[in-house]
C-alpha cells in the first residue's frame, strides 16, 4: 500500500488499518512534512488550546486499568479523598484561569457516577462555567440520562478515552468492555456535548495497536474534538511500573498520524510532559499537537511547572488559543451563589429520600 503523497483534502471516516500502519512507518520527515502541512489547513499553527485538570474524587477506584494510579486495586500508596467541595473546586478553576487556563477538567476515579453524585457534579459545571471556563468531565461510563443531565448544565466536553486497539485492550481493562466505552461515547454525543476521546501509549502495545487506536477514533461517526494522546506515566505499584520506555519517535509519530485523520480536531499532547525534554514537546507540536494539560499536576502525578510551560511556549512563538469571556464578574459571582444553594437544595431533598 502507498502511504499517502499529498494529505487528503476531505475529513475521511473510513480509514482502513494498512493505510494507517503505511502512515506509522512513514520516514519520519515525511509524515511531519504531511502532518504540519494538514495542521496549517485548519489550524493557526502557533497556537495551543490550554486545558486544566482537577482530581475531584481521588483513589480508590474499583475498575483494574493496568496503567492508573487510582486504582484500588494496586498498592501505589495513593490516599483515598472523598469528593471536592464545589467552593474548592470553584477556587481552583479561579486559580486555574488566573495562570491562564481557559478548559477546566474535573476528573473522578469512578466506574461511573451514582445517582447521589450527580447534582454535586452538575453544581461543578454550572459554577465553572459561570467562570467563563469551558468545561470537560471525566467520571467512567455515563448512561444516557445521566450524559443528558450533564448537557443539560452546560457541560462542554466529557473525556471518555478508548486507551488502545480493541485488540490489546483485554490486557490492560478486565471489569469494563470496549464496547461499554464507545457505548459511553454514543452517549455523550448523542446528548450533544463534544467528545473529548484518545488514548495512551507505551503500554507494551504493537505498532498495530496505536495503529488500531486510532483508526478506532478515526472511523466515529464524528470525530472526537479533543484527542488526548497520552505516553504512559509509568506509577510504582502498577502492573505497568516497569514497561519499558517507547521510543519518543513512535510517540511523536502517533501524534502526527491522529493530526493527519483527524484534521479538525484539537489534538492534545497529554500525560507524560513531565519526561519529555523541551525538544520532544517543540516536535508534538510540529507533528500537529495543538491543545495541552496545563498546571503542576494532572490528576495525581506531577506535570510541568506553569512558568516552564509559558517559557516554552514563548521560546516556541507559541500563543494560548483565546477562548471568550462572557459574564462580568458580578453576575460570575451571583451565579456561583446561586449553584450553591441549589446543591444544599439538592443534597437535603436526596438526604430525606434516602
Ligand atoms: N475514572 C474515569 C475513567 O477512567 O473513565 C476518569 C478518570 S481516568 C484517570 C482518565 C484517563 O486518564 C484514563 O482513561 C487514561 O487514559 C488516563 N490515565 C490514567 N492513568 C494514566 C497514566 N498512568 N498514564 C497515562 N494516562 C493515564
Ligand atoms: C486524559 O486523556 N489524560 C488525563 C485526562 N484525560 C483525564 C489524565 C492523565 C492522568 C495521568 C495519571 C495521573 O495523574 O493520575
Ligand atoms: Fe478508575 Fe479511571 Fe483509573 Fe480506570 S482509569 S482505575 S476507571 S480512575
Amino acid at each position: 500500500m502507498n502511504a499517502l503523497v499529498n494529505p487528503p483534502e476531505v475529513i475521511r471516516h473510513d480509514w482502513r488499518r494498512d493505510e494507517i500502519l503505511a502512515l506509522l512507518s512513514l520516514p519520519f520527515n515525511d509524515l511531519l512534512f504531511q502532518a504540519q502541512t494538514v495542521h496549517r489547513r485548519y489550524f493557526n499553527p502557533n497556537e495551543v488550546q490550554v486545558s486544566t485538570l482537577c482530581s475531584i474524587k481521588t483513589g480508590a477506584c474499583p475498575e483494574d486499568c493496568a496503567y492508573c494510579p487510582q486504582s484500588a486495586r494496586y498498592d501505589t500508596g495513593l490516599e483515598r479523598e472523598k469528593l471536592l467541595a464545589i467552593e474548592k473546586v470553584i477556587e481552583e478553576a479561579k486559580a486555574a484561569k488566573a495562570t491562564g487556563a481557559t478548559r477546566f477538567c474535573m476528573g473522578a476515579a469512578w466506574r461511573s457516577p451514582k445517582a447521589k453524585d450527580m447534582p454535586y457534579v452538575i453544581s461543578m459545571v454550572q459554577g465553572v462555567k459561570s467562570l467563563g471556563m469551558e468545561t470537560c468531565m471525566t467520571l467512567g461510563m455515563l448512561d444516557e440520562q445521566q450524559a443528558k443531565d450533564l448537557a443539560s448544565a452546560g457541560l462542554d466536553y466529557y473525556n471518555h478515552n478508548l486507551d488502545t486497539s480493541p485488540e490489546y485492550y483485554g490486557e490492560i481493562i478486565t471489569t469494563r468492555t470496549y464496547q461499554d466505552r464507545l457505548d459511553t461515547l454514543a452517549n455523550v454525543r448523542n446528548a450533544g456535548m463534544k467528545v473529548c476521546c484518545g488514548g495512551i501509549v507505551g503500554m507494551g502495545e504493537e505498532k498495530t495497536d496505536r495503529a488500531g487506536l486510532l483508526q478506532q477514533l478515526a472511523n466515529m461517526p464524528e470525530h472526537p474534538e479533543s484527542v488526548p494522546i497520552n505516553m504512559l506515566v509509568k506509577v510504582e505499584g502498577t502492573p505497568l511500573e516497569s514497561e519499558a520506555d517507547l521510543d519518543p519517535f513512535d510517540f511523536i509519530r502517533t501524534i502526527a498520524v491522529a493530526r493527519i485523520l483527524m484534521p479538525a480536531s484539537h489534538v492534545r499532547l497529554s500525560a507524560g510532559r513531565e519526561k519529555m525534554n523541551d525538544q520532544t514537546q517543540a516536535l508534538a507540536f510540529f507533528a500537529g499537537a495543538n491543545s495541552i494539560f496545563y498546571g503542576e499536576k494532572l490528576l495525581t502525578t506531577a506535570n510541568p511547572e506553569t512558568s516552564k510551560d509559558m517559557q516554552l511556549f514563548k521560546r516556541l512563538g507559541i500563543n494560548p488559543e483565546a477562548y471568550e469571556v462572557h459574564e462580568t464578574e458580578a453576575e460570575q459571582e451571583e451565579m456561583i451563589a446561586h449553584q450553591l444553594h441549589e446543591v444544599q437544595m439538592d443534597s437535603l431533598f436526596y438526604n430525606a429520600a434516602k
